[in-house]
């Protein structure tokens, strides 16, 4: 029976692929292993014996997060990619699609962001750790694909947002952050404070979008070099938290704390790959996606991750 596991099945991403209900998968959270121990990795792989694996377990954080845990975040993502490749790798895996993120690309690059690029030059310092661990995760699937002819693949989705994101107020990314802070704002009729000058451009990508996507690569995309999935369309931190204010309904003052962090001014990537593939792939809107967000973050509340 083919199998197809999930690692980092309880975040973001993992939940949204979870929620589309296939047949025939077998989830990993990280209360059913330790992916930075060599062992327990090997023993969860031997148990399963999945034939294809799509590989999100990574200890991550929004800016504040990367920020602080420079060296936690390099060292426990090095551990666990290395673990869960080469488990893989012993255990017939045919098929694995990994994941980085446009943080990795180098702080000066080119834009818009292009998958050759990846390896030319150091990232923003704001995610030293994190992006460069994050990094050997294409070159540990093209040294097994030369050297094992491992088909291991890796794809890079720009900033997710979605439901069972961490909505921690510091250490997470900066949609769940602000639906957080703007619910707190209204209960306790206070200002809503966020970071910088609301200036810097992302592109957010809902993460129900990047669950189909990865079944996609899984079933479909074989080539050496990594694929960014994103459609290439920026949106201000200003224009983000008006959605958000709209949707939980906030009527009260919204101000800048610019002494907190800015981050990377933009980072718009080149989806041209992606569009040759998929050219009629509709992503969600950022008002629908948010809406969905703040729907499953208000009723699940006392649950959440924050
Ligand atoms: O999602 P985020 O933390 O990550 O967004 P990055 C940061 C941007 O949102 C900055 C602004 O411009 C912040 O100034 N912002 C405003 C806030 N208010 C807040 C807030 O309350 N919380 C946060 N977090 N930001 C991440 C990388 O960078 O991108 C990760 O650090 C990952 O490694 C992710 O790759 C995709 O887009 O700056």
């Amino acid at each position: 029976m083919p199998k197809i596991l999930v690692t980092g099945a309880g975040g973001l991403i993992g939940h949204a692929i979870t929620s589309l209900g296939l047949p025939e998968m077998a989830y990993l959270t990280r209360k059913d292993a330790d992916l930075t121990d060599f062992t327990a990795t090997k023993d969860v792989f031997n148990v399963i014996k999945p034939d294809k694996v799509i590989h999100l377990a990574a200890q991550v954080g929004g800016l504040g997060g990367n920020m602080i845990h420079s060296g936690e975040y390099f060292c426990n993502n090095i551990m666990i990619n290395i673990n869960v490749l080469e488990a893989a790798r012993l255990c017939g895996v045919k098929k694995l699609v990994s994941f980085m993120s446009t943080c990795v690309f180098p702080e000066a690059c080119q834009y818009p962001l292009n998958e050759k690029d990846i390896h030319n030059g150091p990232p923003h310092p704001s995610n030293f750790g994190y992006a460069y661990a994050k990094r050997m995760l294409e070159v540990q699937s093209v040294a097994y694909r030369k050297e094992w002819g491992c088909d291991y693949i890796v794809a890079i989705p720009t900033n997710a947002y979605g439901p069972n994101d961490n909505f921690n107020l510091e250490d997470g990314h900066v949609i769940p952050s602000l639906i957080h802070k703007c619910y707190l704002a209204m209960k306790n009729n206070t200002d809503l404070v966020l970071w910088g000058s609301g200036k810097p451009l992302r592109e957010m990508v809902y993460s129900k979008d990047i669950a189909e996507l990865a079944i996609w690569a899984l079933e479909n995309y074989s080539e050496e070099y990594s694929i960014i999935l994103s459609h290439g369309i920026e949106t201000s931190i200003m224009d983000i938290v008006d959605v958000i204010v709209r949707k939980i309904g906030f009527e009260g003052r919204v101000i800048f704390d610019t002494t907190k962090p800015e981050g990377q001014f933009r980072k718009p990537s080149d989806t041209t790959k992606l569009r040759k593939y998929l050219p009629k792939f509709e992503f969600t809107s950022i008002e629908k996606g948010i809406e969905e967000t703040v729907k499953w973050f208000v009723s699940n509340y006392p649950k959440i991750r924050k």
